[in-house]
């Protein structure tokens, strides 16, 4: 039976505050300009208003990628696998400096990339795809973010390394296991921006070579592209299967199946990322063909995680005195913002996962493309299963970190309900629109060529953001009044929760708690599944394209 008896110091609990901290402000001020893009779609266009300061749509849409997608992610992660290192191992950090220049890294990585997305330099997207090109310091600002990631991470793994010694042959503590794995995920996945951005874009934009390869760009960004969607996911995969069932009342279904999940997410994460380029030339069909079927692959834990985690709560929701087939889901605690935000995740995550499968489709990705299906799907994905579990967890640590009860618990259930609703609504929209061939990035508002049947989409995609828009200041209003709330938790009132696991994690195999083959086949199988065609676009590289600036 595992309970963490560690009690975090202040200073531990401030410096992982500091992430989250950084996070939410990032989420407030991306995702306002979330519903701007969403009301320009249903003809009301507020961008006009805002000049000076905002210049363009595509300026609003790059802030709200970047922040949204890149930082509130990045920073709510690394704080949260911070604790979970800590809580999990029941011991402090083993180098709190070296964990604390990663953070400030970070920091100061992402103030140089945002100066230039708001003076209007670097208009490029949160895919900054070549030929667009940025100012060099918005390349410099993200190369800081992702290498103080990896202090962080490394700072993580010498704690990792200092408890194992202690403790040989004992499982690695689940909690701390999956934030592990999603580190290694992520410095396996970055490899390929950091090559993009090194090798490629900064040395364009400092003049010291001649321009870019777009084709080659592209390759090297979906490397990460695709790895970076489960660095996001498994955090909240992470809380699903080792929080959620504690809060609920329950416990995890299966410590076997729960690690083989991740562990297959680090070997599959990676070489699927062609299927982002099904319509590139320059990439072999065969290759193209290899990822598709290993995406089909990397579909597989997420299944076992669905089977895992509904058996989890069922087993809550039995224990809590429900009957009947599906009686346990209404005893689940759905007063409890926390749990009620991640179950909403989850059932938005079932959507995703099954537009996820239409994308990866070779052939019928060819309809769905470069359409507004694309952030259709994955607003059911990151800005749900993910950003909606995110919320739902802050719900308990906010509390947890500053010892002052969360502002109103009824107000932040609404708030998730909102966000469900608002969801529900503009995806559906997005993916219709998608299927009538509306185009992704692009100011519909302008549009003159939009047919009449899109009319009535495009309505309730600013329908849908504006509940968003909604639901999301109700999250902010929550942290800002629970921050300041003078009631404080009492003691051992609010724990970090922690779910058992119904049989001993001990008697999971060792094989499932055992770095090596792992590491070794994940190294394998991105060389077999990427090196020949990287080997190629590098040996017939051509830096010929020169930069375009055409905001
Ligand atoms: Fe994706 C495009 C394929 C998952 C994010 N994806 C994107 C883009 C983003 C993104 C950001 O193959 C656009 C990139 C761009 O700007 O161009 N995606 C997949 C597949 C999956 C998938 C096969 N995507 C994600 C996740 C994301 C994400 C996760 C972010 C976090 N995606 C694609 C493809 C494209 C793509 C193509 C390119 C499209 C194109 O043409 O451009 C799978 O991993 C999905 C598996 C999911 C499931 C669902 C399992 C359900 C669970 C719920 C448990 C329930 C609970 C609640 C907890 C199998 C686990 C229970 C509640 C009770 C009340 C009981
Ligand atoms: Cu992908």
């Amino acid at each position: 039976m595992f309970a963490s008896t560690y009690e975090m110091t202040r200073t531990e609990k401030r410096f992982i505050g500091l992430h989250l901290w950084v996070a939410i402000t990032a989420l407030a001020i991306g995702t306002l300009f979330g519903p701007l893009q969403a009301f320009e779609h249903a003809g009301v266009d507020l961008y006009s208003y805002l000049q000076p300061v905002l210049q363009s749509y595509y300026q609003g849409l790059t802030l709200h990628g970047v922040l949204n997608a890149l930082i509130w992610t990045t920073f709510f992660i690394t704080g949260f696998l911070t604790l979970t290192t800590i809580k999990g191992l029941e011991r402090p950090l083993k180098y709190p400096t070296l964990n604390k220049v990663g953070f400030w890294m970070m920091v100061v990585g992402l103030l140089t990339a945002a100066v230039p997305i708001l003076l209007n330099q670097a208009t490029v997207l949160y895919t900054f795809y070549a030929p667009l090109q940025a100012t060099w310091t918005f390349y410099l600002g993200l190369t800081l973010v992702v290498v103080g990631s990896w202090v962080e991470g490394w700072g993580m793994y010498f704690t990792y390394y200092a408890w194992r010694k202690e403790n040989p042959g004992v499982r690695t503590p689940f909690i701390t296991f999956a934030g592990l794995i999603t580190m290694v995920l992520w410095q396996f996945a970055t490899l390929g921006v950091a090559a993009e951005i090194l090798t490629m874009l900064l040395p364009a934009t400092l003049g010291l070579t001649s321009g870019f390869d777009p084709e080659l760009a592209r390759t090297y960004f979906w490397f990460t592209g695709h790895p970076l969607v489960y660095f996001w996911l498994l955090p909240a995969y992470l809380s699903w299967y080792g929080m959620l069932p504690k809060q609920a009342g329950g416990k995890l279904f299966s410590d076997s199946l729960a690690r083989l999940a991740f562990w297959l997410f680090l070997l599959l994460s990676v070489p699927v990322g062609f299927h982002h380029q099904f319509v590139d030339p320059g990439i072999a069909q065969t290759w193209k063909a290899i990822h598709a079927v290993l995406t089909f692959a990397v579909f597989f834990p997420s299944l076992m995680t669905l089977f895992t985690v509904v058996a989890s709560l069922e087993y809550a929701g039995r224990r809590r005195g429900g009957k009947g087939l599906l009686g346990w889901v209404r005893k689940l605690p759905w007063d409890d913002p926390s749990v009620t935000a991640q179950l909403l995740a989850g059932i938005l995550f079932m959507f995703g996962g099954i537009g996820g499968l239409t994308n990866a489709s070779f052939e019928v990705n060819a309809v769905i493309h470069n359409t507004t299906w694309v952030p259709g799907h994955f607003h059911l994905t990151v800005a749900s299963a993910v950003t909606l579990s995110f919320m739902g967890i802050t719900y308990w640590l906010v509390p947890y970190l500053t010892g002052r009860k969360l502002w109103n618990p009824r107000f932040a259930v609404i708030q998730a309900w909102l966000w469900f609703a608002g969801m529900l609504i503009f995806s559906n929209a997005m993916h219709m629109l998608g299927l009538l061939g509306a185009p992704r990035r692009t100011p519909l508002g302008v549009a003159v060529y939009v047919p009449d049947e899109w009319k009535g989409h495009l309505f309730r995609v600013g329908v849908g953001g504006a509940i968003l828009l909604v639901a999301a200041y109700m999250f902010i209003w929550t942290m800002i009044k629970t921050i300041r709330n003078k009631e404080r938790v009492a003691a051992g009132e609010v724990e970090v929760p922690i779910a058992e696991s119904i049989r001993d994690p001990q008697e999971t195999p060792a094989w499932l708690d055992s770095w090596k083959p792992w590491l070794a086949g994940t190294v394998a199988l991105i060389l077999a599944a990427y090196g020949p065609q990287i080997y190629l676009m590098v040996r017939d590289m051509q830096l010929t394209s020169p930069g375009f600036k055409i905001w």
